[in-house]
């Protein structure tokens, strides 16, 4: 979000633990990632850095109001929700665990963000490949690490979905965000992403 809204910052990358990270808690008002300091305004929790970010980038949101409307209850329904699909499908850029992690309770929510992507796409997206068509906007930067969770575990998603999964992948911020963590030193993995059975 903050650098599809060109900000001028510094990453500070901090490894996860097994458990609550001190370091995270002592930096962040929350104790959690991500966080953001810009020109002295302190930020935490993503959906607000998304709104941060959309204040100086308004693209970032669909220009016309009832597509913004969808964007944000998009956003807000990802934010708040699908936590089987968090607890059963962990995000790891690095794995393939094809077929894993599926049971009634994460299906259903591949099956609504399913639907949320197969209608976004039929009615906003036609002039491009993303969810609001040609711009790459918060909404899929919202999405963005459900689609990495799709792509990992080949959930089971229409055609449609598909094609949406592959083009985020394809965005560059995403390609640099896998090229990153490949390159992210094993010692920074944890076995509980690293070996689901
Ligand atoms: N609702 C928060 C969730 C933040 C969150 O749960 N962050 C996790 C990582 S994804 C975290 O910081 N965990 C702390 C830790 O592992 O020490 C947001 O969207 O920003």
């Amino acid at each position: 979000m903050v650098k599809l809204a060109g900000l001028d910052v510094a990453e500070k990358v901090i490894p996860l633990q097994a458990g609550p990270s001190p370091e995270i808690r002592q930096l962040t008002p929350a104790g959690l990632v991500p966080f953001l300091e810009h020109d002295g305004a302190r930020v935490w929790d993503s959906l607000a850095i998304a709104e941060y970010c959309a204040e100086i980038a308004p693209a970032l949101w669909p220009a016309e109001r009832v597509a913004r409307a969808h964007a944000r209850s998009i956003a807000a329904e990802m934010h708040a929700g699908f936590r089987a699909l968090r607890l059963a499908m962990p995000m790891n850029l690095g794995r393939s665990f094809a077929g894993l992690g599926r049971n009634p309770e994460s299906l259903a929510d591949i099956a609504r963000i399913d639907q949320i992507f197969s209608e976004t796409r039929a009615r906003y997206g036609a002039d491009g490949p993303f969810l609001f068509g040609a711009v790459f906007g918060a909404a899929d930067a919202m999405f963005a690490p459900v689609v990495a969770r799709f792509i990992t575990f080949e959930a089971p998603v229409s055609v449609v979905a598909q094609a949406y999964c592959q083009s985020v992948r394809g965005h560059g911020l995403v390609s640099e965000w896998y090229d990153r963590a490949a390159q992210e030193p094993p010692a920074w993995q944890l076995d509980k992403y690293e070996s689901l059975a």
